[in-house]
């Protein structure tokens, strides 16, 4: 039997202001459903991250229910997890009933993991689905009921230790993990907003299954063997994925022992292009670039100092395609040696640096609310004249409180690892 394995779909996502479900994420359904056509696999395994958040928009919402008819209209075997963007119980509640037509999205883990059965001639494919777990939910009472439980490692190894697999069949297993072998974590995208070194575990853990289904990390690879591996996310999320593949991966079932994985290429509606230099070098490389539309593009200004109506002058050049500018001037030595920060010498102020940092981790940008919030403590420890001293001290109380409460009152809903 074939099926392709695909992960980290993150409907609803935007690259900077671009919002890829009305484009890029509709297209690549459209591709990925003649990729099906074309290649008639069995199955389509989904690892997690179906949505960029929790509450996803209306917009996404759609796709993925479009996606999923179109599968069911072709008759195929769909197996679902959630990942820790997606809320278990938002993408799994109608499982009952999808499941009827072949559809299976696990939802709240339970200690039997969702699991289901193909045949595929007389010999027995069986479907794992492992939702995003995290050491305390797999240790509550309700699933392992283990309170030596502390790692995210200990955790997936006791918790598929307690499944009960047929060793004579072929096992595959649905996981959204960050998995690394041997202490060599995977090759990271800059999109996952993964907090390095978090919630690692080990390929070893895997070792009962005869192919991992891996999502959350966004560069498609493997890790520690050719049949544990991340598909990468559908589409170019970050410019860091610049040159990566974006290939489906298809998997052939042959036998327990003989699997093998193909890339099949799929056309995307847009690539990246990075363009680097002074702003006088990027707007003659510009000039160069025939049809433009077909890229999302990241200018890379190196000035020193940015010639006035630099964002002007981009646009008229690249036009809707010019998607993020960057400021990246690389300090002299001399400078470097006088302790000018990096970002102080690319001229930006401290709350432009923050805005930037929480759009990264958090993957939405600060609201009216929060600007103001921010710009309000930077006010009061500019007052107290400690900002750019070394020994800076902590701001004030209450702004704190106040800081900690929106953003908790925020974030309540976001997801486990940031
Ligand atoms: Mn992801």
């Amino acid at each position: 039997m074939k099926f392709f394995h695909v992960a980290d779909l993150h409907f609803g996502k935007m690259l900077y202001n671009v919002q890829m479900v009305e484009n890029d994420q509709p297209a690549w359904v459209e591709e990925f459903l003649k990729a099906v056509d074309r290649y008639q696999p069995e199955a389509v395994v989904m690892s997690g991250d179906i949505y960029d958040r929790r509450i996803p928009s209306p917009e996404a919402m759609k796709l993925f229910g479009h996606l999923l008819t179109e599968l069911a209209r072709r008759d195929k075997y769909v197996f679902v997890i959630p990942g820790n963007h997606d809320s278990d119980i938002r993408l799994s509640h109608m499982n009952e009933l999808l499941s009827s037509r072949k559809i299976y999205i696990a939802g709240e883990l339970e200690k039997e993991l969702m699991h289901i059965s193909v045949l595929d001639g007389d010999k027995e494919v069986n479907f794992w689905l492992m939702p995003f777990v995290f050491p305390k939910l797999v240790s509550d009472p309700r699933v392992l009921n283990d309170p030596e439980i502390s790692t995210y490692d200990e955790a997936a190894r006791a918790l598929l230790a307690a499944q009960k697999l047929d060793p004579e069949a072929c096992n595959i297993l649905l996981a959204h993990q960050n998995v690394l072998a041997n202490g060599v974590a995977a090759d990271h995208s800059a999109s996952e907003s993964i907090v390095g070194g978090l919630g690692e575990i080990d390929f070893s853990a895997f070792d009962r299954f005869d192919y991992v289904a891996l999502g959350h990390i966004h560069n498609e690879q493997p890790v520690g063997r050719e049949t544990v591996r991340y598909a990468g996310c559908p589409l170019y999320y970050d410019f860091s994925e610049l040159g990566r593949c974006k290939d489906l991966t298809l998997v052939t079932v042959n036998g327990k022992n003989d699997i093998s994985i193909e890339k099949v290429p799929i056309p995307l509606l847009h690539t990246l292009k990075q363009v680097s230099g002074s702003l006088e070098e990027i707007l003659e490389q510009g000039q160069t670039i025939p049809d433009k539309n077909r890229y999302y593009i990241q200018a890379v200004l190196r000035d020193r100092h940015v010639p006035p109506r630099a964002m002007e002058q981009l646009q008229a050049v690249f036009g809707r395609s010019l998607v993020n500018v960057k400021r990246e001037y690389l300090p002299t030595e001399e400078e470097t040696a006088l302790g000018i920060k990096h970002a102080e010498a690319a001229g930006l102020s401290i709350d432009a640096q923050f805005a930037g940092f929480y759009q990264e981790t958090q993957e939405e940008l600060l609201d009216a609310d929060q600007e103001e919030l921010i710009l309000k403590i930077l006010e009061q420890q500019l007052r107290r004249g400690d900002v750019f001293a070394a020994n800076a001290k902590a701001v004030p109380a209450d702004d704190t409180e106040e800081l900690i409460e929106m953003l908790l009152g925020r974030t309540e809903e976001s997801h486990e690892t940031a």
